[in-house]
């Protein structure tokens, strides 16, 4: 018997696995690997509950007082995996151009080999005396034709139920790979083999860490890490890096965008994909509850991280929201900040590197205005307001999250699973500015909109590892997730935008519009000037007037931003004063802000799409007359 044969041995295949493909990789990677057993997962209610119970043996999970939070769960991880690791992402593709400058890239056969082939290749062992789980899942509804299926091989069972709260797991999707359907094979290891005898930790892992995309051939190698993006796969790996590829080559558009659906009092809904840098309040956004003088509106969530889109015959394009969950931010959510966001927290929630209350309830900063006089910490410390304030150690992870399935959300949308998709009447982009970037711009047409997205700037967060506040280029806050070269990109979405008006021409609908939002501009006092979260509705609903060719609002450099008399401003006290700290251009800042521009541009000089540096230089002239 070969290696493989003897794996077949422990392969557990159920009788419904009918794909020999399927059985033959995982059998490869079990061998390779070296797993104990193979389990494969059907995604019932049974499993779940089970391997739960599993990590709470083990003591990764702490069951949480189920009167408080039924059937939940917290985790913390080791303090070294605590975020996605951009450092150590790679797109693997055959010529380095086609991964760009903004990747790390590493040749394909030199990749193989570390991981898989040399004699002291990483994944060679990495889940000796582990469990390895196979995990069948759909990425958007099962079966819809803008969705695709993916099998994740991974030794964390912390991986397995949290990508059956995240996706549509399970064995729906063995039976729609049927004997010889596509799927792209996501393998995962933590990097902790287990020797005889040798005790488990709570949270293995390793100090090294590998994320890696084979763009061209659809494969996910992911090593090292148990943490959220990294160790999820069909979250940024496919559903952003490795699905951006193939709608490249397909046609279509895989967006870091958050779905919502808007309804007005007389009924008509509009639906707007908004993009956002990682802790940047696309969950908030996609959860708002409109201001009480926005009787009879209605906002709901398709989406709250990312978006497949595809262009339909009309010329309109439609989304679906890829995943089935949430991995949001915990700190500074709340019952102000997101009301819907903490309704779905009641009951079947895993929550990751919060704090512990003595109750057995979570608690997070801003969850309260005052923190409860005792906690066990994210790293299992005592914690009291008296040692924060001495230590500055946080109770809770700036990074920690909670996972929950869609279901939970009471504001979610009735389309949400729609395998047709919802169409898109605008799309949204927003960094977090200090300064510079105006409250709300619109675009006067596709390619100024591509121009706004492309040289988005943002403030770096605690989403991922490295230095925080930073103000980066993060063009259509695709900046670590795009899968293929970025001026590429560019170029598709302006190819996008004709093939569509195109489209448009003959069926009479109308290009999505394009704006760009900052709801993070800071005045001279150092606060933020704008409130956010529920007022947001404020601008929502300027742009569906706009939308709707009723609005009005100042033609200026980059485009069209509201008066003060543009926005409804009933039951809100923001003054004329505010409303200019909001929405300033101030020429210096612009001046220096077109610098940046330059900058990226140079950075991005191969291939990099024409109209943009000549869209640049007509903003340059107009900025320069004003
Ligand atoms: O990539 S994660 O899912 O861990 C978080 C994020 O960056 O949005
Ligand atoms: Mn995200």
């Amino acid at each position: 018997m070969n290696q493989a044969e003897i794996w077949n041995l422990h392969m557990n295949v159920p009788d419904y696995v009918k794909h020999q493909r399927l059985i033959a990789w995982v059998a490869e990677v079990a061998a390779l690997t070296q797993a104990r057993d193979v389990y494969w997962c059907d995604g019932s209610q049974e499993e779940y509950d089970r391997l739960c119970q599993q990590l709470v043996q083990k003591g990764t999970f702490k069951k949480l007082n189920p009167e408080l939070r039924a059937n939940s769960y917290l985790a913390c991880s080791d303090p070294t995996d605590v975020a996605r690791v951009e450092d150590r992402t790679f797109i693997c593709s055959a010529r380095k151009e086609d991964a760009g400058p903004t990747n790390n890239w590493t040749d394909p056969a030199e990749m193989r080999s570390l991981l898989q082939t040399c004699e002291q290749a990483l994944f060679k062992g990495s889940m000796r005396g582990r469990t390895l789980y196979v995990v069948p899942f759909s990425m958007g509804p099962l079966g819809s034709h803008i969705a695709h299926i993916g099998v994740e091989l991974s030794d964390s069972s912390y991986v397995a139920i949290n990508m059956r709260l995240m996706t549509r797991m399970g064995r729906a999707v063995i039976d729609l790979l049927g004997e010889d359907h596509d799927f792209v094979p996501c393998v995962h290891t933590v990097g902790a083999p287990l020797e005889a005898g040798q005790a488990d930790v709570k949270w293995p892992c390793n100090a090294t860490k590998y994320i890696v995309q084979y763009p061209e051939t659809h494969e996910i190698w992911s090593y090292g890490s148990g943490y959220g993006g990294n160790a999820l796969l069909g979250k940024k790996c496919f559903a952003l890096r490795i699905a951006s590829k193939m709608g490249l080559d397909q046609g279509w558009l895989a967006e870091h965008m958050l779905i919502l659906g808007v309804t007005s009092p007389a009924g008509k809904k509009y639906h707007f994909a908004g993009a956002f840098p990682s802790a940047c309040g696309k969950t908030n956004f996609s959860m708002l509850i409109p201001p009480a003088a926005f009787e009879g509106w209605k906002v709901t969530t398709i989406g709250d991280d990312i978006a497949w889109i595809k262009p339909g015959a009309d010329g309109r394009l439609y989304a679906i929201n890829p995943e089935a969950g949430y991995f949001g931010v915990a700190p500074g959510t709340n019952n102000l900040t997101n009301a819907n966001c903490m309704a779905s927290l009641h009951k079947d929630v895993i929550f990751t590197n919060v704090a512990l209350t003595d109750d057995g309830d979570v608690w997070w900063e801003g969850l309260t205005d005052t923190p409860p006089a005792h906690l066990i910490d994210w790293q299992g410390k005592d914690w009291t307001p008296a040692i924060g304030k001495e230590t500055g150690a946080k109770a809770a992870h700036a990074n920690a999250r909670f996972t929950v399935s869609a279901g939970n959300n009471p504001a979610l949308d009735a389309d949400w699973d729609d395998p047709e998709g919802v169409p898109i009447d605008a799309f949204i982009f927003g960094g977090r500015r200090s300064t510079t970037v105006p409250l709300v711009t619109e675009a006067r047409n596709w390619n100024e909109g591509v121009y706004m997205a492309a040289t988005m700037g943002s403030e770096t967060t605690a989403a991922a590892a490295g230095q925080q506040g930073v103000v980066r280029r993060d063009p259509f806050a695709m900046l670590p997730f795009v899968g293929y070269n970025m001026s590429d990109y560019f170029q598709h979405w302006l190819d996008m935008g004709k093939k569509l008006q195109a489209l448009c021409e003959k069926s009479g609908a109308k290009l999505p519009k394009i704006y760009c939002v900052n709801w993070f501009r800071k005045g001279s006092n150092g606060k933020f000037v704008w409130p956010g979260y529920g007022e947001n509705m404020r601008v929502l609903k300027w742009m569906l007037d706009r939308v709707e060719g009723q609005g009005h609002g100042d033609d200026h450099a980059f485009g069209v931003t509201p008066r003060y008399e543009d926005i409804n401003w009933n039951g809100m006290d923001f003054t004329p004063a505010q409303f200019e700290t909001a929405t300033r251009i101030d020429k210096a800042d612009w001046t220096a802000e077109m610098g940046l521009h330059a900058a990226l541009f140079e950075q991005l000089a191969y291939h990099l799409p024409p109209e943009l540096p000549a869209l640049k230089a007509k903003m340059e002239l107009r900025l320069a007359a004003e």
